[in-house]
């Protein structure tokens, strides 16, 4: 009996472990699952069109193309898959780069000229009766994009018959910028320490850093900056450039450079000088210098990113100059070998209290032109700082003769931290469609930062990454879908958010269409629902201080006027919303002549962005009727509403997605309505101190007073 129990014991903890393991694996595989496919019809359909793999190529890229092609298609179709070096055979798939194959293949592919570097061909052809499937491209990289793309086409159940597909990056820096730091933490990061573990680099490479580059490669991002922006200068020293090497060696057979960010003052810091003035010679040098150790070490090396004069970091301002100045002299640095300054354009004067959203407009568009060729400023997309919704950044329709790079953040600092669901490509893609009339009508911002306007050689999208060491990398399982997004915009900046919801859902949960319809909308939806519950109709920045977590609308003692919410949201007697109109900071004249009218005209000011723009009285009326603190009220609710709707959509997909992600988007999504409540309660309790008026039919009343909701701290919030 004794024996019995203690086998049954033995026997539940291994059961426990395994189920332990199969749920790590599944949140850990993110969008490569590669599951077998259980559709009878179509799997023998692939079965018959896929006998093996031909690898051309012999460089490391060539080789992780070849296997990754093998893995997907062993685990989906259920067979062996043998990779062979020459061209024997039917219907076989033919992997290399345009200078592995015969004249005769390269005639069948046709034109390599419609692709750039980085862009690949699939094709379907047929010589001497044989059939294969080629993928192919100019270099390697291209080839390993290409393989992804069609392993993708299986994963989401399309058809691989007659293939004819040329795709091409409209960017060439796609860039996940890590805000780590050297001790692990991660600034505004909810999903557990950085995965940087510089303690045992360079000596031991953790599989996560190869996981990490497959990831990003797998949608295309092909650039990494390491490390936070409010930067630390160490980084830059000997001991750990060996271990940035390192990385660098991981990474780059998947196509992916390495980038870092660059403190100011490191001249001083960690060179012993007295300044770090860019005007100064010994400075100058210090950072050719610098950067030629770094290059001899990593030759493909990146460049920099610089925050700079902005929040507290060191700037060419601390001696008298300009941005400019800051950029160009580390423009000089890095030329000679080809790296590029990513100059941010994240400024705000602790000195000019008059409206933060004109600074950065302000400051920077003066500047137009007078930037060094491998200088490029990247922007965020609003002119605040990455709220659930901001319109797009004046300065995207101000600088032509400046390439600029979009900033957008994908770890969710203003929305939710990662145990908010919300599918940020939803808010990208309105930012990159919003249309500048920089050259007349149809200029979006998309067509800004793809080049394709200003015909600029250098352009990039950048996202804050929501990546850490939690075992399914981003906290929530559905968070994993913004990397993902974020990776597929900035290949194709005008990509659909529905066709990559739709992508993401299949190649992580499951082709079933009663699942993929509801869930898909539920993610479309979940944009508009962070808005509604936190910052309806326009108003922005009401987060609780420092930490941004939860409301908090009431603070308003911090140091500098634009830290407090009431800055932002000026709610008093007469109403609610900060005049950036004519009447008021006259904001709005820093847009092209176009979008300023409407913008500008509360008739035409589109209703998301009313409190944005403008200050409107608590009886003003919108649009369907109703009052503005009516319909203030009814956004809430609505918000709250739409969350209790994911709930109810999510738990009835349990039977296509494993019990263990299934359970944690319960619960994630729990905490989601719970909070969605607070923010409503807590924000309706305390404009309505200033409306003075009752909360309308269909508001469900508030069961805390406004004191308990200002009495809530979170002294160990993440991320801060
Ligand atoms: C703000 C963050 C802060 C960042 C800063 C930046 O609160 O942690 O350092 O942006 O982008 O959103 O530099």
């Amino acid at each position: 009996m004794h024996y019995q129990k203690k086998h049954l014991f033995i026997i539940s903890i291994m059961l426990f472990l395994f189920s332990f393991k199969t749920m790590a694996q599944k949140d850990y595989k993110l969008w490569l699952q590669y599951d077998k496919k259980t559709n009878a019809e179509l799997v023998s359909k692939y079965f018959k069109d896929v006998q093996g793999i031909v690898s051309l190529g012999n460089t490391e890229t060539s080789k992780i193309a070849s296997n990754e092609l093998q893995l997907g298609l062993q685990n989906m179709l259920g067979k062996d898959i043998q990779v062979n070096s020459k061209i024997e055979g039917d219907k076989n798939i033919i992997i290399g780069s345009k200078a592995f194959l015969s004249l005769e293949i390269q005639k069948e592919i046709g034109n390599f000229e419609v692709i750039n570097d980085e862009g690949f061909i699939i094709k379907s052809i047929s010589i001497k009766n044989k059939n294969y499937i080629v993928i192919t491209a100019k270099k390697d990289v291209g080839v390993l994009y290409g393989v992804y793309n069609f392993l993708r086409l299986i994963q989401t159940d399309k058809s691989i018959k007659n293939l004819n597909i040329a795709d091409a990056p409209k960017t060439n820096i796609r860039i996940l910028n890590h805000w780590d730091n050297l001790d692990r933490t991660v600034e505004r990061g909810y999903a557990g320490f950085s995965l940087w573990n510089w303690q045992k680099l360079p000596g031991f490479i953790d599989q996560r850093y190869i996981d990490y580059a497959r990831a990003n490669a797998s949608v295309g991002i092909n650039g990494t900056v390491l490390t936070n922006v409010n930067a630390n200068a160490l980084i830059l020293t000997p001991q750990y450039l060996e271990k940035v090497e390192a990385l660098a060696n991981v990474f780059r057979p998947y196509g992916i450079k390495v980038y870092l960010t660059a403190r100011f003052s490191a001249p001083i810091e960690i060179g012993g000088l007295k300044t770090a003035d860019p005007k100064d010679a010994d400075v100058a040098n210090w950072w050719k210098n610098k950067a030629a150790e770094i290059y001899k070490r990593i030759p493909d090396f990146g460049g920099f990113l610089v925050k700079a004069n902005s929040e507290g970091q060191p700037g060419p301002q601390n001696y008298g100059r300009d941005h400019v100045d800051g950029a160009n002299m580390l423009a000089d640095a890095v030329a000679p070998f080809g790296g590029v300054i990513m100059w941010r354009a994240f400024v705000y004067s602790e000195h000019d209290a008059n409206d933060r959203a004109k600074q950065a407009y302000a400051e920077f568009v003066p500047y137009d032109g007078k930037f060094k060729d491998n200088v490029i400023v990247q922007v965020k997309n609003g002119a605040i700082d990455f709220q659930p919704r901001e319109p797009f950044h004046p300065m995207f329709g101000a600088m032509p003769k400046t390439p600029l790079m979009m900033e957008f953040q994908i770890t969710q600092e203003y929305l939710g931290f990662s145990t908010h669901l919300v599918f940020l490509p939803k808010l990208f893609q309105e930012v990159l469609a919003s249309d500048t009339y920089q050259k007349g009508k149809g200029t979006t911002v998309a067509k800004v930062i793809d080049g394709s306007l200003t015909k600029t050689k250098l352009t990039g999208i950048a996202g804050v990454s929501n990546i850490g060491n939690d075992l399914n990398w981003t906290g929530h399982p559905f968070a994993q879908a913004n990397w993902y997004g974020f990776g597929r915009l900035a290949w194709n900046p005008e990509l659909d958010s529905e066709v990559i919801a739709d992508e993401w859902l299949r190649c992580t949960f499951s082709n079933e269409e009663n699942f993929i319809k509801p869930v898909k909308d539920m993610m479309i939806e979940s944009r508009e629902a962070v808005v509604n519950y936190m910052t309806p109709l326009g108003l922005h920045h009401i987060m609780d201080t420092g930490h941004h977590y939860g409301p908090g609308p009431w603070v308003s003692n911090l140091s500098r006027p634009e830290w407090n919410p009431t800055y932002y949201h000026k709610a008093d007697k007469n109403g609610i919303g900060f005049d950036r109109s004519k009447t008021g900071t006259n904001a709005t004249s820093q847009y092209a002549p176009e979008v300023e009218k409407i913008f500008d005209n509360l008739e035409t000011c589109p209703e998301q962005d009313l409190l944005w723009f403008h200050h409107v009285s608590w009886d003003y009326k919108l649009k369907n009727g109703q009052t503005l603190w009516n319909g203030l009220a009814l956004k809430y609710q609505e918000g709250v509403n739409q969350v209790k709707d994911m709930q109810n959509t999510w738990n009835k997909t349990e039977k296509y997605v494993d019990a263990d992600r299934f359970k944690e988007v319960q619960m994630l999504l729990e905490i989601q309505y719970k909070e969605a409540k607070w923010w409503r309660d807590a924000c309706l309790l305390y404009f309505q101190q200033y409306s003075g008026k009752d909360l309308p039919a269909g508001v469900e009343k508030p069961t805390q007073s406004l004191e308990y909701f200002k009495s809530l701290k979170f002294p160990f919030a993440p991320g801060n």
